[in-house]
This record gives C-alpha cells, sequence and structure tokens, in this order.
C-alpha cells in the first residue's frame, strides 16, 4: 500500500492512528464526505492500542458486545465475539474484518511514525513530517493517536546493563515470548500488570511481582459466550445502542441510583456479594455513590480488601496486597482472571517496594535495598504518559509558531477535548478534556469521529477553510472540567496517571471530562446545533 500513497498532493485530511477511532474516521471522511483522506500509522497492520498490546493476558475489560462499532448495522449483523471479553488476538481480527470489509488499507500508510506536524499560515494547511522521511501536507488534520499509546518505561539506573531481555507490555513483540524455564520478575501492578501475572505465572519457573501501590480488583469471570447470549446480541443490538448511549460511562450496565446508606449492613454485604460473582467494571455500579462519597466508598473497599485477605494464603503477601491507600475506583479499577489465587502458587514472589525501593537494575537483574532478584526477563507493566503523550510526541507547531508542548506546560488546555486554541484545523479524537479513558472507548470514539465528520462537513458547505478556538473558551472549559471533576474521588489520588502524576515532572491535572458521555454529547449538540459556538469560522 505504502508505495501507492502519493506525497506530493494536498490531501483534504491526514488521520494519525489507525485504530478504533483512525479507521471510523476514515470511513466518514472518505466514505460518506467524498474526502481525499491518509491514514498514517506507526504499526505494520491496522488495531491502534491492539496492535501493540499483545503481552500475556490481555484482554479488554469491556464486555465484548459493548467493545464493538455500533455504526452499521450491517456490521453488528455480521460479527460475533465468542468471549465475554475480547481477547487481544479477537479484538485484531475484529479490527481487520472492518478494515477489509470498507477497504480501508489502500489510505494507511503503516510503519510510518509522525515526528514533526507544522501548521502553514499562508496556506492553512498541516505539513507532517515522518521518521521514514517522508512529507504530507493536508487541509485538516485529525489526530487518532489514543490515549494509552506512549509506553512509560521508568528510568531505572543500569537497565542498560541488564544482561536479559526486558519488555513493555504496551509495546509487546508480535512473536510469543517464552517464559519456559525463566526467571521473570513484573514490575507494575495496573489494570495490565493484573492481567499479565496469572499468565506468566502459569508458564514461568518462577515470577517476582514488584509492587509500588498496592491496588483493587473484582473478578472479571470471562467465559465462553453461550449461543443462546450470542443470538441475543445480534437480535437486541438496537437495544444496545440506545442504552450504551445512555449510560454515563457507555457500558452495557446500569449504574444502580440506590446510595450505600439507604441498605443495612446485611443487605449491602448481599449486594457486594452478587455484584462479586458477576464480576467485572459493574461491580462500581452496585451503589450510586461509590465514587463521590469517601465513607459510601470505604464499604466497597473494605469489601474488596477482605476478600483479599480471604483469597490470599500467605499471610506476608496478603498484607502487602490489601494494604490498598485508595479509594476503590479513585484509579481505573482493574478487573482480573485469577490474580489474588495467583500468590498461592509456589513460583510466586511479591516485592513491596513501599518497605523495598529498587535501587538499580545491574546485569543479573534488579537490586532493590534490601534484597537481589535474578532474572532472566523483566516485564515493565509500568503504563503510560497517558492522554498528553501520544499528541506532544508529534511534535505539533501551531501558529505564530506555538509549539503544543509550550501551550500545554502546566496541562493540557483544550475545547471539548477535540482543538487547542492556536492550533487550527487540528481535531484531537478523545483528547484531554473530553470523556475518553472514563468511558468504554469505542462509544467516545464514535461521538468524536461523528461530530469531527459533521463540522468539516458545516465548513464544506459553508465555505470555511479554518476553524479554531480560542484561548478564553478553552481555559473555560478547562474550569468546567475540573468542576465536574471535583465533585468525584477521582482526582484526590495519588499516582494517577488520569492526574498525570505517574510521569516525573508532567503538570498534574486531572485530563478526562467527568461528567458522563451523555451530558458530554449534550454539550458538543448544542455547539454543533449553534454554529459551531466557541470556535472561530472563517
Ligand atoms: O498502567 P497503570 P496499566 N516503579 O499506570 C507501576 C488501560 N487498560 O498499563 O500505582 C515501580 O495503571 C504503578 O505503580 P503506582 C486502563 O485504562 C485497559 O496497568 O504508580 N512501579 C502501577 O502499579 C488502565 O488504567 C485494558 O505506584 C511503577 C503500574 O506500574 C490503563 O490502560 C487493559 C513505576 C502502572 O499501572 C493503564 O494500565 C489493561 C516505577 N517506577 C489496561 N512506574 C482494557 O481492558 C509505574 N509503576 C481495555
Amino acid at each position: 500500500m505504502v508505495n501507492k500513497v502519493s506525497k506530493e498532493k494536498i490531501y483534504d485530511a491526514i488521520i494519525v492512528g489507525a485504530g478504533f477511532a483512525g479507521l471510523y474516521q476514515l470511513i466518514c471522511l472518505r466514505d460518506q464526505l467524498n474526502l481525499n483522506c491518509l491514514v498514517i500509522e506507526t504499526g505494520e497492520d491496522v488495531g491502534g492500542t491492539w496492535y501493540w498490546n499483545r503481552y500475556p493476558g490481555a484482554r479488554c475489560d469491556t464486555e465484548s458486545h459493548a467493545y464493538s462499532y455500533y455504526f452499521s448495522d450491517e456490521l453488528l449483523k455480521e460479527w460475533t465475539w465468542t468471549e465475554r471479553y475480547p481477547g487481544h488476538a479477537e479484538i485484531r481480527k475484529y479490527i481487520n474484518f472492518v478494515a477489509q470489509k470498507y477497504d480501508l488499507k489502500k489510505n494507511i500508510l503503516f510503519k510510518n511514525r509522525v515526528t514533526e506536524t507544522n501548521f502553514n499560515e499562508n496556506e492553512n494547511t498541516w505539513d507532517l513530517f515522518t521518521d521514514k522521511g517522508s512529507k504530507f501536507k493536508t487541509k485538516f488534520l485529525i489526530s487518532a493517536v489514543g490515549c494509552l499509546s506512549n509506553a512509560n518505561i521508568p528510568n531505572i539506573k543500569g537497565l542498560d546493563k541488564f544482561e536479559g531481555k526486558y519488555y513493555h507490555t504496551g509495546n509487546w513483540p508480535k512473536n510469543d515470548v517464552s517464559f519456559e524455564d525463566k526467571k521473570v520478575g513484573q514490575i507494575g501492578t495496573g489494570s495490565t500488570g493484573i492481567q499479565a501475572v496469572p499468565v506468566i505465572a502459569e508458564t514461568a519457573k518462577h515470577l517476582t511481582v514488584f509492587q509500588r501501590t498496592a491496588n483493587y480488583s473484582v473478578p472479571a469471570r470471562n467465559e465462553p459466550l453461550s449461543e443462546e447470549f450470542k443470538k441475543h446480541v445480534k437480535d437486541n443490538y438496537k437495544y444496545y445502542r440506545d442504552f450504551l448511549k445512555k449510560t454515563p460511562n457507555g457500558h452495557p450496565f446500569e449504574i444502580s441510583d440506590r446510595l450505600v446508606s439507604d441498605v443495612n449492613e446485611d443487605e449491602r454485604q448481599l449486594i457486594y456479594e452478587k455484584a462479586w460473582e458477576k464480576g467485572g467494571l459493574q461491580f462500581r455500579a452496585a451503589f450510586q455513590d461509590l465514587v463521590t462519597s469517601v465513607e459510601a466508598n470505604s464499604t466497597a473497599s473494605e469489601f474488596i480488601k477482605a476478600k483479599i485477605r480471604k483469597t490470599v494464603l500467605n499471610p506476608k503477601f496478603a498484607e502487602i496486597l490489601s494494604d490498598i491507600d485508595h479509594p476503590y475506583g479513585g484509579k481505573r479499577p482493574p478487573i482480573d482472571s485469577h490474580y489474588f489465587e495467583s500468590f498461592n502458587r509456589d513460583n510466586i514472589n511479591l516485592v513491596d517496594l513501599r518497605n523495598d525501593p529498587i535501587t538499580h537494575i545491574d546485569e543479573k537483574g534488579i537490586q532493590t535495598s534490601k534484597n537481589h532478584f535474578d532474572l532472566d526477563i523483566i516485564v515493565f507493566a509500568t503504563g503510560y504518559d497517558a492522554m498528553t503523550g501520544p499528541l506532544l510526541n508529534m511534535n505539533i507547531t501551531g501558529k505564530d509558531n506555538l509549539k503544543l508542548k509550550d501551550v500545554w506546560k502546566e496541562g493540557p488546555k483544550t475545547f471539548l477535548g477535540l482543538q487547542i486554541a492556536g492550533f487550527p484545523n487540528l481535531f484531537t479524537i478523545t483528547g484531554p478534556g473530553s470523556p475518553s479513558v472514563l468511558t468504554n472507548m469505542p462509544m467516545a470514539i464514535e461521538q468524536h469521529v461523528e461530530w469531527i465528520r459533521d463540522c468539516i462537513s458545516h465548513m464544506l458547505e459553508n465555505n470555511f477553510s479554518v476553524i479554531e478556538t480560542t484561548d478564553k473558551i478553552s481555559e473555560d472549559w478547562g474550569k468546567e472540567v475540573s468542576i465536574v471533576a471535583n465533585k468525584t474521588l477521582l482526582p484526590k489520588v495519588k499516582h494517577s496517571w488520569y492526574l498525570g502524576a505517574n510521569i516525573p515532572g508532567k503538570p498534574q491535572v486531572f485530563m478526562p471530562y467527568a461528567g458522563g458521555l451523555p451530558r458530554y454529547e449534550e454539550i458538543c449538540n448544542n455547539v454543533r446545533d449553534n454554529n459551531y459556538k466557541g470556535f472561530n469560522l472563517r
């Protein structure tokens, strides 16, 4: 495909990233608006985050019938998921199925990373440069780079001396990594680490888990889907489409409207037990006030801590794993398949980095303040420079030589997470300031992609060539994002990547919009219906 793409012409739209967002944006702009489009993608194939996340146990935490494009009835009828939560390989199959159905790959330039992008004020166009030395020009630039695509390997002294192999989960090799007969060390116990531990422990000779912050997790209860449920989904996709659009997080479950204080202790325990048995992210939907009230939250937190202590037989491990310092759901809550049970194996060890921090890595493994751990493989499940990282990586320069990294020195500033003042004609799908990572991503993506499509269509119909928001509007939106977040417990959690606190030196600002997808969509639609109020069009 690569050599078929002309490098000279001015594209109507260039989309960066060929994941869920980039592919649907291509469908909307190429097939619905008839624009001349190019997608530029670093990977060798479509998939976005799922192209890179092939680590052991990688699986989506959203139930499969909701983790789908909903824009096409035909697609919903044609595709059938096989498990309650789709695994990474099945998601890649799905994305490839979509790419093939709509013949998308012919417009995608693979194996090219965008390294620099500059706005040309004379032409109102964007110039893009890639690591392969290619240059492209476009009228509209659309970032579909994802929120969690900038892998973070912490700067630990001596890693370059390590004689074994090391991998980041978000950059996993395409060929399977074998853990057979290997001593493995895994740093990180977020959603990713919690998925990886049970699978690595099963095949490795020995696994040492290095935990900095203890984490909650609820059983996913993954299982193959019954034929009956598969049929139910196909027969009811219209119902699910409406349902998913109405729930705050775009997930296929209702958030209860009862408060923790509405029920007595016995009833509460029964409700939690039922939710635990059902499994999945909907545990947090058991009561309405779990993410807004510390007291209410503590009942869920204590329930899960008790489950951990009951499951983990080694009292020392049980103590380290249940010594959790933040409210349940304050960080993105993981779900797992036998994570805590894995600590009952005899080939696993757990290191509490709070009491025994890593000092450095040497040729043979990891040195902590008290011990040395001989390792053949180190797995970094250490997360991402989330939300802003992938955008900043493109070295974007807007009007008046404005550098994005300078504009965002104190944290991201956007209008609706869709545009940045000083960067005309650049749209950011699921950008900071939008619901994005607080939702089931395909739902947030579809809403953004369709809004951008409608906006560009409006511009073309009315002969506008430039759209740009202002500093004042972005500032006001930033305040709104912060007011809404402060109604929840989310901004109060230390070390949360929602705040950028996981990356040394990153400004700490709560980045996603926490007011829910339906409310956010209403705001976006109001902007659209009022002649794109908040944007200057010319
Ligand atoms: O990353 P994380 P993740 N020394 O940042 C630790 C999504 N996701 O890849 O908490 C030692 O959550 C860090 O410790 P601490 C989901 O949205 C989705 O797990 O900072 N440890 C933490 O334990 C999720 O939230 C699916 O103290 C260090 C871990 O590494 C997001 O991706 C599946 C360290 C990082 O946890 C990110 O999850 C999986 C250091 N220097 C993930 N630096 C789906 O279902 C970091 N850590 C779609």
